[in-house]
């Protein structure tokens, strides 16, 4: 019964404190961030510097404590992380007179502060970075970094921030190198675009100008080829990804590449992809669509010998010859190139180029 009744009172001190400053008659809107009780938990909190790190890479992992128009008094932060993958090389807490504390055999870090009342002003926020390193000889995969313990607040508890996220996440990956080639058209000039595709599923993109690099007879046709280099630095060694190269008038290519630790350099073939891209239906490479085309398609479906059938890369001259859709060849491709070189209505008119 004594407690309940000590409770009591303070509630109602606290209720007249209440009534004092926030409507003592002045007619002001109360300052909401001195509502007791106040939490922010909407902003701020535990991020890293970078989503992915290569051994022996540094980065930081950061607490974002918001700005607020208020002293505060106290703040407690332990942050922990695996021991086997990561030490500290820096932690800078920014706070003089803080505790600060960290060990790279214990695997934490921690700052505390408090005041005992006269409160520090968090106007501008606090950032507190570690700056951390990726061991040597860490396994490759995902780590957590996790704020085990936050507590920021007023002296009275008026006001606390409660962050939002707790963990943080670094994938560890194998050293990176660079992965290029040349991309060809046969016939084509203008700018291809040249996507790489990590084996996550994420993609970077490079504009290669195609200019004129060659002149060659293919079936006593002289095709004019057009060349360009690509390359994509910070690729990881031992991903498998793909090279895609697309040009307005030629049906796109692309390839596999499991890579290695050759960094492309543009002369040699470590780590190189080349493309070469045809016009729709012309299946030789010769620049231009002929009868020659048609019969070749024939001639690889009846098991006859064929550029078709005879082309290093025959699964994209098969793409090419599909002149009515999907991605195998029929008569009908053949047929539908006659009747459009014949002057005919043919699905070729409409897909051509
Ligand atoms: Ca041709």
């Amino acid at each position: 019964m004594k407690k309940k009744r000590i409770l009591s009172a303070i509630v109602a001190f606290a209720t007249a404190l209440c009534g004092v400053t926030f409507f003592g008659g002045r007619g002001m809107m109360p300052d909401m961030s001195l509502v007791a009780g106040a939490e922010e938990t909407s902003s701020g909190g535990i991020s890293v510097s970078q989503a992915k790190v290569q051994k022996g890479g540094s980065f930081s992992v950061d607490i974002d404590v918001p700005a607020n128009n208020i002293y505060i008094d106290t703040i407690e932060i332990r942050l922990l992380f695996d021991t086997d993958a990561f030490e500290i090389t820096a932690w800078n807490p920014g706070i003089s007179g803080a505790e600060t504390n960290y060990s790279n055999s214990g695997g934490f870090a921690t700052i505390v502060y408090a005041t005992g009342g006269s409160g520090i002003s968090l106007k501008n926020g606090f950032k507190f970075s570690a700056v951390m390193r990726a061991k040597s000889d860490a396994k490759l995969g995902e780590y957590d970094f996790k704020l085990s313990r936050c507590i920021v607040n007023s002296y009275d508890y008026n006001y606390r921030w409660n962050s939002p996220t707790t963990s943080a996440t670094v994938k560890i990956i194998n050293n990176v190198t660079t992965v290029g080639g040349t991309i060809t058209s046969n016939g084509v000039p203008g700018t291809a675009v040249v996507t790489l595709t990590d084996g996550s599923g994420n993609a970077s993109e490079a504009e290669v100008v195609l200019t004129e690099s060659a002149r060659v007879i293919r079936n006593d046709v002289e095709v004019i080829l057009y060349s360009g280099k690509y390359s994509f630095s910070g690729v990881e060694i031992g991903d498998t990804v793909t090279i895609k190269a697309e040009l307005d008038g030629c049906i796109a290519n692309s390839e596999k590449l499991v890579v290695s630790s050759t960094a492309y350099t543009g002369t040699q073939s470590g780590n190189a992809v080349d493309l070469s891209m045809n016009k729709r239906a012309d299946v030789d490479g010769d620049g231009t669509v002929s009868a020659f085309d048609a019969t070749q398609i024939l001639r690889y479906l009846t098991g006859k010998q064929s550029v078709v059938g005879d082309a290093e890369n025959t699964a994209y001259i098969i793409l090419v010859a599909c002149v009515t859709g999907g991605d195998r060849v029929t008569v009908a491709d053949a047929t539908q190139i006659l009747r459009f070189l014949a002057g005919k209505s043919s699905v070729f008119g409409n897909v051509q180029g």
